[in-house]
Formats: structure tokens, C-alpha cells, sequence
């Protein structure tokens, strides 16, 4: 019998939204789950390829007529009303969120506020996206028009479910584009409802729209269709090259948050506090299903038993439970992906690797899940342990030990990834040296995480390519028309 207080609320979606429209099941469903419980808290419809390509045609119609026909001031002000109205109905979101992804409230609400700032960042940009004039010389003008690319296709991941659409609409619509969004089958809520409060604040129809369904069956559509002017993708290294290839044949532009395998180094001159703070947040927010999650420590040898001591037991400390509860840790996302992270680090243990904490499932009591795992710490790992090289997307955090700054940056920059990369260290110079040389699309010096909506994201190697957030963001999202007269 489940405890009352993690029932789902009454009225969740369980239907698309397409050209303005709630399009039910006509047949299939995809069912959702709250990962802390097992228990089903809704259905969206299986949607099908004609979903999809039904979702374009309202989506170019809209881009061709009533969105056309908003002027961009109006559509910065109708962004702006959207970011006040999801502060308002935050906690539905909020609530909706830890339900479907599991993650902690305190979290979601925090998600609800910055996809909220991303509404309301870029509507400020909507009619200031002007172009420039060129010096040709008497006998010319000629100047630049920022235009929209047109359809927009956003393929969301389900550890960020409104923030990562947040992330990706709230620019395309600024720059007068229109948006196919489909979230990820595990948690297709919120995208849901931040599309019809979008309406009920006034955006055309079919301006947002959004399918729901198996990113495998509809992946092809939403990525080659010939209307399709970019696709904007977040989600695993082996979906974004399939991704990149289907939109090869629309020629469509490609933004790519492949993930990563982010270092969070800490030289012995740091201060260790700060450092242990930044460590934790790094690697346990959400579980540690985090794309830019700190999920390696890179550490100086002369501070390890130091950062250690204090490191344990903090992470010993974090208190697990079901996301309603506000604990520190909530659940994977999944009982695969629990079994995931779980061969992982039993794969560390048969090699012998000294597991400082952590390395099991945990039952929290009262919760029927077995999505739970333990803040998992791994010791003294070589440069190329799987451990190591491998973003394994859950709680476990994997430490490498070097002599020297120098050192630091050569261990930071030893897989495949390029997301982020963090340093802890009092020395301006080696923070700068690290700047400069880590291989890394974003660089924290200080503060795992510093900055947000207004700093450009993205990464380097198979990371991915792109930025998001920021004006930088932009750039995916407009072409430069160059007009020239003879006069
Ligand atoms: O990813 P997928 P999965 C990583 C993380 C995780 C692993 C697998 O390591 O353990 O990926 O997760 C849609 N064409 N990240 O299987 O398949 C899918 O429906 C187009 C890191 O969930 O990449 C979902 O909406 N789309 C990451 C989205 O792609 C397709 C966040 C991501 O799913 C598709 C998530 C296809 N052929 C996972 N197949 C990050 N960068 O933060 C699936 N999808």
C-alpha cells in the first residue's frame, strides 16, 4: 500500500500536443513511473511517425503565419509572461518533476526557477537580434538580417526534463523559430504541461508542439524530416552520432550534449571546505545523473588523506529517500539504470579498487523501489580504468591522485569527454594555467557549477559540439541573411 503523499496529483497530461491540440492515444501508451516508489503515476500516447510529421506541418505553418506576423517585442513579452506564470504554477511543476524523474524537491524546484530564467533571459533578447551594416564604400549599402532557421526539433533526456526544454525553446522562440519537442519516454510531463501554458499564456498554436513517444521509432523523423532547419539534442554519446547522421539527409544544423566525464581537480593549496561542498554538489545532485556532474576527482597527493577524512563521511551523511521527502539523494531514474551503475562498480571491486564508501543498493524503508545506490567513492584509479573513462551516470565518484598542477591538467584531459572542468585552488596562476589548457567547453575555478542561464554550455571531443545557454545559444538559432545595393 503506497503512502498517500507520493499519490500523483488529479489532471496530468496524458495526451501530445500538436498545432494546439490534445491528441490522445489512439492506440499505444508509454507509461511513467515514480523511480522511488515503482508505482505508475500516468500514460502519454505512444506517438507515431505521422505524429511527428503532423507535428512539423503545424510547426512550419505557424512559423509562416501567426508567429511570423508577432513582432519580436510581442514575442519577448509573451516569453516574459510564460517565465511569471511557471513561477507561479512552480510547485504543480516541482511536484510533477520528482515524481516522474525521482530527483529531490528542493531540486525540482530549483529546475522550475531556472527554466523559468530562461524565459524570461531570452525574451530581453527578442527584438534586440539586429544585424550589422558592412562598409562597402559610397557606391553600396549593405547590412545583415538576423533571421529565424525555421523548425526546430528538441530531443530532450530525462534528467532535466523541463529545464533541458526550457533550455533549448526559450531561444528558438526568442529568435522567431518554431519548436517539435519530444521528451524522453521516462518523463514526459512537464514538457507537456510548460507547452499548454505556453498557450494559455498566448503563443500561437503550433508554435510548441509536442510528441511523445520511443526516441528509437520516432528518432528518425524527428531528426531527418526535409522541413527540419536544426535539431538541438541532449542524450548519449551512441544516440547524438545516430542523431547527427539522420540530419545529414535534411542538412539540417545540429546542436549535440553528448555528456561527459567532468574532472573537479583540488591542488593542496585549496581550501578543503569549500572544496568538499563543491565535491558533493558535483557529484551527488540528482544522483549523479548529471551531464556536467564533477564525476572524477582529481586530486594532489600532498592534500588526498587530507580531502579524504573530510570527503567520507560527508558523503555518508547525505540522507536518501523518496524526491517528495526533500532528502539530499532521491532515486536513479530506473532499476536498469541502478544495474547499470551497479555493474560498473562491482566491475572496480573484482579489479581490486578500494572503495572508500558506498558500493551497494539501498532500501530506504517504506519504498518498494530498487532504484536506490549508495554516494559511491573509488580510490587511487589509473588514467585508464573504465571507472575513469566512462560516464557512468549515477552516484559514484572516481578518484585519480597526481604530484602537480601540471600533472592535473594532463589527468583531467585523459578521456574521451570535454563538458566541464573544475579547479579548487588559491594560486590565480595554476587556476589560469588550468583555464587555458583543460579541455573542457566550461571551466569553474572555485565553484563546481558557477554560473547558469547567462553562461555559455556545451562541449569539446565527444562532448559534443554547440553552446547553449547565454547569448551564444542564439547562434543556433538565427541565419545571417547578407543584403547588398549598388546605389
Ligand atoms: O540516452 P539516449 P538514454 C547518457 C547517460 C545514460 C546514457 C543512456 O550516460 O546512462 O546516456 O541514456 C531519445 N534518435 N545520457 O538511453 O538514448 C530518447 O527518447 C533520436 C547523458 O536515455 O541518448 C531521449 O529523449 N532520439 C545525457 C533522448 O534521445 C533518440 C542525458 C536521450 O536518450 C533516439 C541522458 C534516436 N535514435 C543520457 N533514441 C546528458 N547529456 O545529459 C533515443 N532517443
Amino acid at each position: 500500500m503506497t503512502n498517500k503523499k507520493y499519490c500523483a496529483p488529479q489532471g496530468l497530461p496524458d495526451y501530445m500536443v500538436i498545432g494546439g491540440q490534445r491528441i490522445k492515444a489512439s492506440n499505444a501508451v508509454i507509461e511513467t513511473f515514480d523511480p522511488a516508489t515503482g508505482n505508475k503515476i500516468g500514460e502519454v500516447p505512444a506517438g507515431t511517425e505521422a505524429d511527428v510529421e503532423q507535428a512539423v506541418v503545424s510547426a512550419k505553418t505557424a512559423l509562416r503565419g501567426s508567429w511570423r506576423n508577432t513582432t519580436p517585442v510581442e514575442r519577448g513579452r509573451l516569453l516574459a509572461r510564460v517565465a511569471s506564470r511557471l513561477r507561479r504554477d512552480a510547485e504543480r511543476f516541482a511536484i510533477v518533476e520528482t515524481l516522474d524523474s525521482g530527483k529531490p524537491l528542493a531540486e525540482a524546484r530549483g529546475d522550475v526557477e531556472t527554466a523559468a530564467y530562461y524565459f524570461e533571459y531570452y525574451a530581453g533578447i527578442a527584438d534586440k537580434l539586429q544585424g550589422d551594416s558592412i562598409p562597402l564604400g559610397q557606391n553600396f549599402i549593405s547590412f545583415t538580417l538576423h533571421e529565424p532557421v525555421g523548425v526546430t526539433s528538441h530531443i530532450i533526456p530525462w534528467n532535466f526534463p523541463l529545464v533541458t526544454a526550457a533550455r533549448g525553446v526559450a531561444p528558438a522562440l526568442a529568435a522567431g523559430n518554431t519548436a517539435v519537442v519530444k521528451p524522453a519516454s521516462q518523463t514526459p510531463l512537464t514538457a507537456i504541461m510548460l507547452a499548454e501554458l505556453m498557450e494559455e499564456e498566448g503563443l500561437p498554436q503550433g508554435v510548441c508542439n509536442v510528441v511523445t513517444g520511443s526516441g528509437r521509432k520516432l528518432g528518425a523523423s524527428l531528426t531527418s524530416l526535409p522541413d527540419i532547419a536544426h535539431v538541438t539534442f541532449t542524450g548519449s554519446v551512441a544516440t547524438g552520432q545516430e542523431v547527427m547522421r539522420h540530419a545529414a539527409d535534411a542538412i539540417a544544423s545540429v546542436t549535440l550534449e553528448l555528456g561527459g566525464k567532468s574532472p573537479v581537480v583540488v591542488l593542496a593549496d585549496a581550501d578543503l571546505d569549500a572544496a568538499v561542498t563543491g565535491i558533493l554538489k558535483a557529484i551527488y545532485m540528482n544522483a549523479g545523473q548529471v551531464c556536467s556532474a564533477g564525476s572524477r576527482l582529481v586530486i594532489e597527493r600532498s592534500a588526498h588523506a587530507a580531502l579524504i577524512e573530510r570527503l567520507v563521511p560527508a558523503a555518508e551523511a547525505l540522507s536518501v529517500g523518496h524526491g517528495l521527502d526533500n532528502p539530499q539523494l532521491g532515486p536513479l531514474i530506473s532499476s536498469s539504470q541502478c544495474d547499470i551503475v551497479a555493474r560498473y562498480v562491482d566491475s572496480a571491486k573484482s579489479r581490486g579498487v578500494e572503495i572508500l564508501t558506498g558500493g551497494m543498493t539501498l532500501h530506504p524503508t517504506g519504498l518498494a523501489s530498487s532504484c536506490f545506490y549508495a554516494p559511491t567513492i573509488l580510490d587511487n584509479l589509473p588514467d585508464d580504468d573504465i571507472t575513469v573513462q566512462e560516464e557512468i551516470f549515477g552516484p559514484v565518484l572516481a578518484v585519480q591522485i597526481v604530484e602537480s598542477a601540471e600533472e592535473a591538467i594532463a589527468a583531467s584531459n585523459c578521456t574521451r569527454f570535454g563538458l566541464c572542468a573544475g579547479i579548487y585552488t588559491k594560486d590565480i596562476s595554476k587556476a589560469m594555467r588550468f583555464a587555458r589548457d583543460v579541455e573542457a567547453g566550461q571551466v569553474f575555478i572555485n565553484q563546481y557549477f558557477a554560473g547558469g542561464v547567462a553562461t555559455p554550455f556545451g562541449g569539446v571531443k565527444h562532448s559534443g559540439f554547440g553552446r547553449e545557454k547565454g547569448l551564444a545559444a542564439l547562434a543556433s538559432y538565427y541565419q545571417i541573411k547578407c543584403v547588398t545595393a549598388r546605389i
